[in-house]
């Protein structure tokens, strides 16, 4: 329960450091602990599909010597996909995915000047060559974005694509034939 608390408050604390055995294929960064609010819903799709993930801050403009460090060596560590998440100017999607070919999914953080139209216009906007996977702004970009990494990869492991698919089945069957009083 301890380290289930650690994980979802403190996303510099990875799972991996609580569960050493899987190293994880997928990274979720953001450029602030602000962004952890909706970064955690990603984190949360990927538990509840037991996909081991490590969450990082990772600042474009206030670590970038970390942002580069993180995104030159992520795919000769092991990961596969990066979810990165930033507001406002949110030029980390960007950057990282200038440093690597590995598949990066951009989630635009809910701004408080813009209400995050300026976070999807930042990362929306690549020109052509280095490609954003983006999402949409807030809560559903994060929780879609983590079922896009499992999506990606479930091409290459059953055991993921098997679990997907028993999520979306259990989300379908969740709907409702009528409307009802009682909500
Ligand atoms: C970006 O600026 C972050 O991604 C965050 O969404 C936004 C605000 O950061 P803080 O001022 O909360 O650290 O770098």
């Amino acid at each position: 329960e301890r380290d289930e608390y650690q994980r979802r408050n403190f996303p510099s604390m990875s799972q991996t450091d609580t569960a050493p055995s899987a190293q994880p294929k997928v990274a979720i960064i953001m450029g602030s602990q602000s962004d952890w609010p909706t970064m955690k819903y990603a984190a949360e799709l990927l538990d509840d599909l037991s996909i081991p993930y490590e969450a990082r801050i990772v600042s474009a403009h206030r670590t970038p010597d970390r942002m580069r460090n993180f995104a030159m060596s992520a795919r000769e560590k092991g990961f596969a996909v990066i979810i990165a998440g930033a507001g406002g100017a949110a030029h980390l999607p960007g950057m990282v995915a200038a440093w690597t070919s590995l598949p990066v999914l951009g989630v635009p953080v809910q701004s408080a000047a813009l209400s995050g139209k300026d976070s999807l216009l930042s990362i929306v906007q690549m020109p052509a060559g280095v490609p954003v996977g983006t999402l949409a702004i807030g809560k559903a970009g994060a929780t879609n974005a983590g079922l896009m990494a499992a999506s990606i990869l479930s091409l290459g492991e059953p055991a993921i694509r098997d679990r997907l698919d028993a999520w979306r089945t259990a989300r379908t069957k969740s709907v409702a034939e009528h409307p009802s009083d009682s909500e």
